[in-house]
């Protein structure tokens, strides 16, 4: 996928389009993230002061239906920021703003089809891409945990999915079958090995949707993208304050939240590592984060969520390695990509992953115990 081109006068016209006051002063575009395009975005007014947003244009290859995707997003940080509110909490940190549109819409269309929205900056706090710090890899976890835990008691059926059968395992299955079969640019002789890999697991991929269907795994409102990189740390106190990127928050499983954290914080090396050497699961990073996520939300988890934490992260980076390899033989249409082989090196470190966890699940069951 590639990123759109907007020029500066085209970013000032659609920030007017939310009744943001005064000129553009400067702007940054934001490279974290496989799916939007992404700006920061700073007005100057008359009078001096000066105002940051961010504007991002959502990828409507991805998110079919923009409507349903803001609809959701403004519901649960309406929600968030009442309950916040009502607990005598300041919620301009925790909770990301979003605007309404001068016609009173929750996104803007511009000429080019291309579908606008803009929120507050949240200043003062960063995103990561690589962490060991335990504390830091403990406040992610109690965040995404908390997270959950807010969103328990919110109308679920409120929500609708924004990508169909999005961790639904064997569909990811189907679809890598279904781009094998088609080998649109010629891609799938490259690639048996990594295949291979998939299909002896092949048995394993329903296990999480099976238990979900037969009423075992209860289902919540989750967060669906849970990279470490989808949390706010303030600057300062190092704490995770803001859960960012809502786009898949819809009805879904907390072992596939807390799976896709472990996949992705745990992770000893870059998605995108070339050197599988350097790429393992580090188990020091599984302790701290699991210390937050399933730590500080005791008793708030079923017994068959505990028990099926491990299999959460396993098959969380199984589903992505196969989705990282369909994406490369279906011609990187769905990933942002920065050169040919991007999406087969991203699918080789996730299968890394796999493997490394493979050897290590008694050790993150103990771990686990020890926490919940
Ligand atoms: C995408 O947008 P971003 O980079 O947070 C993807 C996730 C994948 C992730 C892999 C909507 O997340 O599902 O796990 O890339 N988001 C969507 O890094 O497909
Ligand atoms: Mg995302």
């Amino acid at each position: 996928m590639k990123e759109s081109v907007v020029s500066r006068e085209e970013l000032e016209n659609i920030c007017i389009q939310f009744d943001v006051k005064g000129k553009l002063d400067c702007y940054e575009a934001i490279k974290t993230g496989h799916i939007n395009d992404t700006f920061c975005v700073k007005f100057k007014r008359d009078d001096g002061t000066v105002k940051l947003y961010t504007l991002q244009s959502i990828n409507t290859y991805v998110f079919q239906n923009p409507e349903i995707v803001m609809n959701n997003i403004m519901a649960v940080t309406e929600y968030l920021r009442e309950q916040y509110h009502a607990e005598g909490l300041h919620a301009s940190r925790r909770v990301l703003r979003f605007y309404k549109t001068v016609n009173g819409e929750n996104f803007y269309r511009d000429k080019k089809g291309r579908c606008w929205r803009l929120y507050v900056f949240v200043d003062k706090a960063s995103t990561y891409n690589n962490v060991s710090d335990p504390e830091l890899l403990f406040n992610a976890g109690k965040a995404f945990g908390e997270f959950q835990k807010r969103l328990s008691s919110f109308p679920m059926e409120l929500l609708q999915e924004t990508i169909p059968d999005f961790h639904n395992t064997p569909s990811r299955y189907r679809q890598l079958k279904d781009a094998i079969s088609r080998d649109p640019v010629g891609r799938a002789g490259e690639v048996g090995d990594e295949v291979a890999f998939f299909m002896e697991r092949e048995n394993i991929a329903g296990k999480l949707y099976n238990l979900q269907q037969d009423g075992i795994l209860p289902l919540r409102v989750t967060h669906n993208d849970t990279k470490y990189n989808n949390v706010l740390i303030d600057d300062d106190t190092h704490e995770a304050i803001c859960v960012i990127d809502l786009d898949t928050v819809m009805p879904g499983l907390s072992v596939h939240d807390f799976g896709d954290a472990i996949r992705f914080a745990t992770a000893s090396a870059a998605e995108d590592e070339k050197d599988l050497s350097k790429v393992y699961m580090n188990i020091d990073s599984f302790d701290a984060f699991s210390k937050g996520f399933i730590g500080m939300a005791k008793g708030f988890f079923t017994q068959s969520e505990i028990d099926n934490m491990v299999t959460g992260a396993k098959l969380m980076t199984l589903e992505c390695a196969v989705r990282f390899l369909t994406d490369y033989i279906n011609g990187d249409v769905y990933f942002k990509t920065d050169y040919p082989e991007h999406n087969l090196d991203r699918a080789r470190t996730q299968i890394k992953l796999v493997s490394d966890m493979e050897k290590k699940e008694s050790e993150m069951e103990k771990i686990i115990k020890k926490y919940s």
